[in-house]
């Protein structure tokens, strides 16, 4: 029987790059223990892990830190290779199309998310929110050139951009819950719409994914306490 990994991962439940480590984990069907951090106190051991950032997620792999989701993602996937469905594709040019959007994801889409929920008027939110619906149009299409007129960006199945693009609908849902906008709709974004129900029925989806209820009281926390941090300024 192969030994058990020594694997951590210091996280935060509704935090979508946490998810999207969660789901890569799940996918490979790679046993570790989760531990969830307090970002309003971080914990001796998150400092130390990730000195530069300090952020969740880190994978701790016997004993050594990996930091950064897309690298821990990618890290998982070389690791164990041998477990589970590949989660980046073979093919060079389709990895390279993959962490493109992976990485246009990641410069856009959670910060116009943190704008929306920081903003301080309404014309910010709007400006914000209109950011959003831009950044979703732009997936509808990249959905269109990876799938290839099938069910997930990566195919048949799910792969990288699905987990990258899949950990952020709980944020979605936050603001569609806080402020009425529905950003994944059939009339604007039709692909994304049929996908994102696909999305949410797979295992990694349906294990991983926090209820909403629980990453909008997470939002509310975070308004409060970047208010109290501006009335202090
Ligand atoms: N680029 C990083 C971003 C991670 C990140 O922003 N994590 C947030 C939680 S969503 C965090 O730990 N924030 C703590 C802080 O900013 O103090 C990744 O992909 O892992």
């Amino acid at each position: 029987m192969a030994a058990k990994p020594d694997l951590k991962l210091l996280g935060m439940s509704v935090s979508p790059f946490v998810i999207r480590v969660r789901m890569a984990l799940h996918m490979k069907g790679v046993s570790h223990e989760y531990i969830e951090q307090d970002l309003f106190n971080k914990s001796e051991l998150l400092l130390e892990s990730s000195p530069v950032e300090k952020k969740v997620p880190v994978l701790i792999h016997d004993g050594k830190p990996v930091c950064d989701s897309p690298a821990i993602v990618q890290y998982i996937d070389e690791v164990w290779a041998a477990t589970g469905p590949p989660i980046l594709p073979a093919d060079p040019y389709e990895r390279a199309v993959a962490r493109f959007w992976t990485a246009y994801v990641d410069d856009k889409l959670f910060p116009a998310y943190a704008g929306t929920a920081k903003a301080a008027t309404e014309e910010e939110r709007t400006q914000q929110i209109n950011e959003m619906f831009a950044v979703m149009g732009q997936l509808e299409e990249a959905f269109a050139q990876c799938s290839n007129g099938k069910a997930f960006f990566a195919g048949d199945s799910i792969g990288n951009l699905d987990i990258a693009v899949g950990c952020n609908l709980l944020l979605l849902e936050v603001l569609r819950s806080m402020y009425g906008v529905e950003f994944v709709d059939t009339g604007r974004t039709p692909l994304l719409a049929a996908w994102a129900k696909r999305f949410g029925e797979t295992d990694a989806a349906r294990e991983v994914v926090p209820d909403v209820h629980v990453a909008v009281e997470y939002a509310k926390k975070r308004q409060a306490y970047w208010a109290a941090a501006a009335a202090t300024k």
